[in-house]
């Protein structure tokens, strides 16, 4: 069974997704993820022009062979482009092999291992009683774990906090993550203060433990702003509250950073959706730094270098946190569904659901209900491609915003 075509699917249903379609001589079709929010066009580019023809050809069922073969053989290791482009490549084929199989991708990954996946939804606010107002609706959505953003007193529109109404997702429901679709071809430019920030979010996961109980799990994304010894102030000024995770306190580059942080508070740390390869992780899996692994399937070259990841991560404890934001297609987290159900080590998926236009295009099998996510029982990993849905919605640019301080110095986001 050799591959016999492989496509480079565009489509923006709300936002922009990067899906790479395999086909092989008998005609069996695996598709992957490729999306990498804000640079869509630099993973099309890498697959149209330098994978796709290496790919034509090769035995389907050779994963292994096929992975060692881009990542060894390309020379120029890592980075997000070329992890994301190998994923797409690796969740494809072993969506074939499932399906050659006749059975859930899930399967070949050991079996099940939990009847579900605990998944956190979103919530966001401005100001207190919005954010209520959020927690509330993803409680009755069913989510029993919500990540918790505020706005900050002087400071304008924050990343990962809902700014408007928006319709792409229906029901007049505030969200953040379509927003920036809609900004044009420039990204917005926001205002950073640290020590407002710090300030205030201690306040506002106080009064959200007064108001939803001590049982709730609640999570925070710092998105990468802080020193580390601010991190690891804002991580000892949240322990009273007892949150299930403090995600990206400090930029990824810098995993001695993590070090500082640890030291001085027991608030467990998240860390990785920026991270490409198990190297990003060694050290902080090696002196227990962290708790979760952020990374995405559709980030760190897919199933077959996740699973590698998790079970490092494994020996030290730590668990698994899978990035699921919008800009990871269903096709990502479909796999990343898969591997969660499969792996001894799952922690919780971050799901924020797509909108229905993006649901029309894949029409994912996925299910959620009483806040777990389960993968689809159908052979492979249950999503589709519909062509003339992609066709409808072309490629439009789009960016995440930027991040300035008072002063208008670019700082981390
Ligand atoms: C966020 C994402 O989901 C998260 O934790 O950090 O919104 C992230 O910023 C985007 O996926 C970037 O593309
Ligand atoms: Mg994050």
């Amino acid at each position: 069974m050799h591959i016999a075509n492989a496509e480079v699917l565009v489509a923006n249903p709300g936002r922009n997704f990067v899906t790479l379609r395999l086909t092989t001589d008998d005609g069996f079709v695996g598709l992957g993820d490729a999306t990498l929010n804000g640079r869509e066009l630099a993973v099309a580019a890498y697959l149209r022009e330098h994978l796709t023809s290496l790919l034509i050809g090769l035995d389907a069922h050779q994963i292994e062979d096929t992975w060692q073969y881009l990542y060894r053989g390309g020379y120029w290791r890592r980075g997000p482009v070329t992890m994301a482009a190998i994923a797409a490549v690796d969740t494809a084929l072993w969506d074939i092999k499932a399906k050659v199989a006749k059975l859930p991708l899930y399967q070949l990954l050991g079996g099940r291992s939990r009847n579900g996946l605990l998944a956190y939804g979103h919530a966001s606010g401005v100001e207190l009683p919005e954010l209520y107002e959020s927690i509330h609706r993803n409680l009755g959505q069913g989510y029993r774990a919500v990540r918790v953003q505020t706005g900050v007193p002087g400071l304008g529109s924050l990343y990962g906090v809902a700014a408007s109404e928006n319709a792409s997702t229906g029901g007049g429901e505030r969200r953040y993550d379509y927003e920036p679709a809609r900004r044009g071809a420039v990204p917005l430019e926001e205002r950073w203060d640290t020590r407002a920030y710090l300030r205030h979010v201690p306040t506002v996961f106080e009064a959200v433990r007064n108001e939803f109980g001590p049982e709730l799990p609640l999570l925070h994304d710092a998105h990468h702003r802080l020193t580390p010894i601010q991190a690891a102030k804002l991580g000892k000024a949240l322990e009273p509250y007892d949150l299930f995770w403090l995600e990206d306190v400090t930029p990824a580059e810098n995993q001695a950073a993590l070090r500082r942080v640890r030291e001085h508070t027991t608030t467990p740390l998240a860390i990785g959706e920026v991270f490409n390869t198990l190297w990003d992780y060694r050290s902080l899996f090696e002196e227990q730094l962290i708790d979760y692994v952020r990374s995405a399937v559709t980030h760190t070259g897919g199933i077959t270098a996740l699973r590698r990841i998790f079970d490092y991560a494994a020996i030290y404890q730590i668990k698994s946190g899978v990035h699921g934001p919008t800009d990871v297609s269903p096709v990502g987290l479909a796999a990343a569904i898969h591997l969660g159900i499969a792996i001894p080590n799952f922690g919780i998926q971050e799901y924020m659901r797509h909108s229905a236009e993006t649901h029309a295009l894949f029409r994912p099998r996925y299910t959620f209900a009483d806040g777990m996510l389960n993968p689809s029982e159908e052979p492979g990993l249950g999503v589709d491609y519909d062509d003339e849905i992609a066709q409808a919605h072309p490629y439009e640019a789009a960016y995440l915003p930027v991040n300035r301080l008072l002063d208008g110095t670019m700082h981390d986001w």
